[in-house]
């Protein structure tokens, strides 16, 4: 069954690569190229460092890895202490023109951790609301900067084929939107480097 899962999951993989070929066939050769460069190398970026999230990221890759080991009761507590972090993010140590759109993202990863926090029955729901937190602090960091390298990574079965992603501390495969079912679907998409 797990054998037949990351097959179903490289087969979708590559189709989605001849998809995008196809498309660039029709295409101009310009874009041809630009596509073809994006699926060779994946994409980076670099943050400045800080250690002002220091522990919502600990406490984002503690639950990242209880999901991972399909352990909802240890995601919702992770979800706390998550929840407990962001709660604690000094907006006032950043720019007043930032901060707006900061409180924002804050504001929606703490409504998805605190979902996470109250399903401990419930692992499915709590991927759910963990797809949605790993885009809230990918855009926290990318303003406020982080203290460790982290890598995006993309796994194209989540919700129904519609595809999931999240933030990981290594670029080795370990699902947390599936966990054991369906443990080494994803690649990596974007490495978020530290200056
Ligand atoms: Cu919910």
């Amino acid at each position: 069954m797990k054998t037949t899962m990351v097959l179903l999951c490289l087969a979708l993989v590559s189709w989605g690569a001849n998809a995008q070929m196809d498309h660039t066939m029709k295409g101009m050769n310009e874009l041809k190229t630009k596509v073809a460069d994006k699926s060779a190398v994946p994409t980076s970026i670099m943050v400045k460092h800080s250690l002002l999230v220091t522990s919502i990221i600990d406490n984002y890759l503690a639950l990242k890895n209880a999901l991972v080991e399909d352990n909802s009761k240890k995601a919702a507590s992770s979800g706390k202490l998550l929840f407990d972090a962001l709660g604690k993010f000094n907006l006032s140590s950043q720019s007043e023109s930032q901060q707006k759109g900061l409180k924002d993202i804050l504001d929606d990863a703490k409504e998805n951790a605190e979902h996470i926090s109250e399903n401990g029955d419930k692992i499915d729901h709590q991927r759910e609301h963990f797809e949605i937190l790993g885009t809230d602090i990918k855009d926290l960091i990318i303003i406020t900067g982080a203290d460790r390298t982290l890598y995006q990574v993309y796994c194209p079965m989540f919700d129904n084929k519609k595809g999931g992603k999240w933030l990981s501390e290594s670029n080795e495969i370990r699902n947390p939107l599936f966990g054991s079912k369906m443990s080494k679907c994803g690649s990596v998409t974007l490495t978020i480097t530290v200056k």
